[in-house]
């Protein structure tokens, strides 16, 4: 039915990186929502039947539509809702903006998960905040549903995802690296392109904030190594668009800062991505990549990171001449064209109707997902007693 004048419906966890990130945005722009509680079998049903993606964000709009992934969501809400843009109208800046805002996201995840369990404490209080959160409508104890959820996070996003003690201290540097670079722009700026929050603010605040700011490990690093980027997870929390009067510095390009993101997405995030799109292209469902000199093995292929890379190619081409001469030369001397065009096909099929973030699109995948559930696949897909 549709209420246009409702807010909007979050359903996400509260220590979830990408709900934090969405909530972080709807709260900047003033765009009214409500959290909604999400049990195993809200993601079951409504999310995944609603949007094919057993993901969380899942929004709903007044008006009925469903809404999934924060990267075209926040696409969506910026031409609804254009005043105070997260996007600068410096062409090359907003470009440098959603580079970023990918990095950040896709890059950050697997030190975050890391983090989160792989130490034996912060996996057991997390496990069983997510027990107590999301399991309350699966029968059975606490602690046995808190076991469950560690074992799950730790096969797919620990063991899964290419950590062993070769890889351990590389994923660890990124996030020490992450912090440094972060600490030295919001030494001198309140957000990380000036006055106002940009769309990289909010990338970065999916690991910082929801992450690495509340889980005990990472939290007494980040408070140790980096306290301006403890103080901005707070400040961007708490920023309204309507309250704040700074602008984007500088009014054209990108700060100094930022060079150090750049090597590293020219150094280990596009050789990553690369390595995913030739194993896509090849039919393997895992790969074997060398990033930095460090070999990782077995890492899971992404259809979604391949439409990552092709939405960036995208952006690029859809750049002005002389915007995307400029960016082109930035991008050599920091040496990210070679492996920003390495690959010739991303041919993703993620999104082949480009309807994303409307969920429609993809719930031809709910029955497939439906399916592994039903055989024990997921955690999430068992059905409550
Ligand atoms: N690209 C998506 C990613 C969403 C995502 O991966 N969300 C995580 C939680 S932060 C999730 O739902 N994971 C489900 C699972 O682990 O089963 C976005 O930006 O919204």
């Amino acid at each position: 039915m549709s209420t246009p004048n409702a807010p909007y419906k979050v359903y996400g966890l509260d220590l979830s990186y990408f709900t934090g990130k969405l909530e972080a945005y709807l709260r900047y722009k003033e765009i009214p929502y409500q959290r909604e509680e999400l049990s195993t079998k809200t993601f079951r049903d409504t999310v995944l039947e609603n949007t094919g993606l057993q993901k969380m964000p899942a929004v709903a709009t007044p008006d009925g539509q469903w809404l999934t992934d924060t990267t075209p969501m926040i696409d969506w809400f910026e031409e609804k809702y254009p005043d105070h843009s997260v996007l600068p109208d410096d062409p090359y800046a907003a470009f440098f903006c959603r580079l970023l805002e990918d990095y950040a996201d896709e890059w950050l995840w697997r030190p975050a998960l890391h983090y989160r369990w792989s130490f034996p404490n912060d996996a057991q209080l997390m496990a069983r905040r997510i027990a107590q959160e999301m399991m309350h409508d699966v029968p059975g104890p606490l602690w046995l549903k808190t076991r469950m959820i560690k074992q799950r996070q730790i096969k797919e996003y620990v063991a899964g995802d290419g950590i062993t003690s070769d890889t351990r201290r590389h994923v660890e540097e990124i996030y020490l690296k992450t912090l440094d670079t972060l600490q030295r722009q919001l030494s001198v700026t309140p957000f990380l392109l000036g006055g106002r929050p940009c769309l990289a603010d909010f990338g970065f605040f999916a690991s910082m904030f929801r992450h690495f700011g509340i889980d005990p490990t990472p939290a007494r690093i980040m408070r140790d190594r980096a306290p301006a980027v403890y103080e901005w997870t707070a400040r961007l929390w708490n920023a309204r668009a309507s309250r704040v009067t700074g602008a984007f510095e500088p009014a054209t390009g990108i700060p100094p800062a930022w060079a150090a993101f750049l090597k590293d997405i020219g150094s280990a995030y596009l050789p990553y991505l690369n390595a995913n799109a030739r194993a896509w292209t090849d039919g393997r469902r895992k790969f074997d990549a060398e990033i930095e000199g460090v070999a990782y093995k077995k890492l899971p292929t992404s259809q979604y990171r391949v439409w990552c890379l092709e939405r960036l190619r995208w952006h690029f081409t859809k750049l002005p001449e002389d915007t995307a001469t400029k960016v082109r030369q930035t991008m050599e001397t920091h040496r990210l064209w070679a492996p920003f065009t390495e690959v010739d096909a991303t041919d993703s099929h993620y999104d082949p109707e480009n309807r994303l973030p409307l969920g429609a699109a993809l719930a031809e995948d709910a029955a497939r997902i439906r399916k592994t559930a039903a055989r024990g696949g997921s955690i999430w897909g068992r059905p409550a007693a």
